[in-house]
């Protein structure tokens, strides 16, 4: 492998772990738990994963010997940092409970449990990847684990290899498919034991066990050096408004944490435009009314910050997507064979009602025909391919048009488009998501030895110093609800999404205004992963904000 001066100092990072790892360890049982929701439908689809308690590792002077295991490990979904160190954490876990414990990670994703794609993990293998962002160790997919057959083959494949326990390393849908094939294996007695690791950039897989999942913080923590190196392009030439795009599929905790980091002119929270039930054209008019305040006292510049799902919360836009995915699923056929995007747009118009149809004829074609790509593998739209940076762009200048048609503005107004995604999700891992991740591996690890199935990694106290850290095990269970998918009501994951009446958004609130009209830009440079603890290992706002008393 060919590496980077960074890469090769990184080698040697040893990640700081919870004090209770350093010798044997013995398991505390919580309290039992239920739901968060739907306690009777969840409890009757997983009997026998449902009421488990909530684990906690603490130190023991009693050494413990565990039985040898084959382990399979996937990553699922989006890439995010800090993946590579679950996988060491879990490889040096395994090795610790005992030396005669394999490691094999299936290739591809879910995709590679079913095809029986694998390798074996050596430590020649780990040792090339430690600290390092990205999941190229053994690739990730998006194939969702759904079917019987999928499930059975999953079994054979496993049992043909002597695999005892599989780890899925994913956001809230491939962790929803982790507790379903761990009560499908104890249904099936089949001896497969399944724990989850709490994966995503975006951050909305978090909960009362859960204090946020990983590569969360590095992310953006990338994304806002570059919007601090963009706000500071534009308070030096002064000419330019700025609109950044920022991942996050439906819940805006990057686009949120990204404010608190670099204090633009202008934060969208998807959360709180549907709550308002604004329109497409109120969050125009809010963008356009800044831009003229800040005109009259001579900043014609600025940053906007969009979370890349916020169509999906504009109630009259959510409703049209709604109405196309189920048009498009419905009519596959029919639309594919469809030679041009004018003759798509047509044909799925005659089939939205009144209002959306309306809607749809509103927008610009080029907005119209992204809202018509492809879903992915769970039914989503693909908010990462709609460009809504450049959609408002052009409604706040042609806003700002009228307004000075009208003489109602004086000012000027030049709009620069960015998206900010994948340059953050394999970024090389903050120190934070170095050691949680490593940490969150060696947990799993734990779990596994201990014999326990249905459960997701978890380490909290996550803003103390790492020796302070708690790890343990949360039954996925309890973080489930029913929600309608594909037409169908099913047991899933519960989104975090930002929660208007916390801190975080709070601390937005309270200096949206001065913000707004002032230039209070943060400039907060690149990661560092050397030097002062105080800027080396530092976490995000939005967990230090959530953890503050
Ligand atoms: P996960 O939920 O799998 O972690 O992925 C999240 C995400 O990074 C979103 O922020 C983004 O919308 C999406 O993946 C992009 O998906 P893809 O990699 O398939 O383009």
């Amino acid at each position: 492998m060919l590496k980077s001066p960074l890469q090769v100092a990184r080698e040697s990072y040893l990640p700081k772990m919870p004090a209770s790892f350093k010798g044997a360890v013995k398991i505390v049982e919580g309290n039992k738990t239920q739901s968060v929701a739907d306690q009777a439908e969840i409890e009757k689809m997983f009997p026998n994963t449902y009421a488990m308690p909530v684990l906690t590792f603490e130190g023991s002077d009693t050494a413990k010997t565990y039985p040898a295991y084959k382990v399979g490990v996937i990553l699922s979904g989006g890439q995010a940092p800090g993946g590579h160190n679950v996988i060491s954490g879990l490889f040096d876990g395994l090795k610790a409970c005992n030396s005669g414990n394999k490691l094999y990670g299936f290739l591809g994703g879910p995709s590679g449990l079913v095809e029986n794609q694998y390798v074996e993990l050596t430590a020649e293998i780990v040792d090339e990847y430690r600290n390092t962002g990205g999941f190229d160790i053994i690739g990730s997919g998006r194939t969702k684990l759904e079917e019987t057959e999928q499930f059975d083959k999953v079994i054979e494949n496993c049992q043909k290899l002597g695999v005892n326990a599989l780890v899925i390393i994913g956001g809230d849908d491939s962790n929803t498919n982790a507790c379903v094939l761990a009560e499908y294996f104890a249904q099936k007695k089949s001896g497969i034991q399944v724990i989850g690791v709490p994966k995503t950039i975006d951050g909305d897989l978090k909960n009362e066990v859960v204090e946020t999942s990983f590569g969360f913080d590095t992310a953006c923590k990338t994304y806002s050096e570059l919007i601090g190196n963009i706000q500071r392009d534009a308070n030096s030439a002064k000419k330019y408004y700025h609109f950044i795009r920022l991942m996050g599929r439906s819940a805006s905790h990057i686009c949120l944490e990204c404010a608190l980091e670099t204090q633009p002119n202008i934060t969208i929270i998807s959360e709180e435009v549907e709550q308002k039930g604004m329109t497409l054209d109120e969050l125009v008019t809010e963008i356009a009314d800044v831009v003229a305040k800040r005109a009259a006292k001579g900043l014609n510049f600025g940053t906007v910050l969009i979370p890349e799902g916020v169509v999906e919360f504009v109630p009259a836009m959510k409703k049209l997507i709604a109405e196309l995915n189920d048009i498009l699923a419905r009519h596959e056929a029919e639309v594919t064979v469809l030679e041009t995007n004018r003759d798509r747009r047509d044909f799925v118009a005659t089939k939205l009602a009144a209002d959306s149809a309306e809607v749809f004829a509103s927008l610009p074609n080029s907005f119209a025909n992204q809202l018509m790509l492809d879903r992915d593998p769970h039914g989503n739209v693909q908010v990462s391919m709609i460009e809504t940076e450049k959609l408002l762009i052009d409604m706040v200048k042609s806003k700002l048009k009228k307004r000075k048609k009208a003489g109602e503005f004086d000012g000027k107004f030049s709009g620069q488009a960015h998206f900010f995604g994948y340059e953050g999700r394999c970024a090389t891992p903050s120190n934070f998501d170095a050691d949680y991740c490593f940490s969150l591996g060696y947990t799993a690890s734990l779990l596994i030895s201990e014999g326990k199935t249905g459960y997701m990694a978890s380490v909290k106290n996550l803003t103390k110093p790492a020796d302070q850290w708690l790890p343990g095990g949360a039954p996925i269970t309890m973080m489930m609800n029913m929600e309608k998918r594909h037409g169908a009501m099913k047991p899933v994951i519960q989104k975090a999404l930002v929660d208007l009446k916390g801190k975080p958004f709070g601390k937005l609130v309270e200096n949206r205004e001065d913000w707004a009209l002032n230039t209070r830009y943060l400039y907060p440079g690149p990661i560092q992963y050397f030097g002062p603890a105080s800027v080396s290992d530092i976490t995000t706002y939005t967990l230090q904000l959530e953890q503050s008393k």
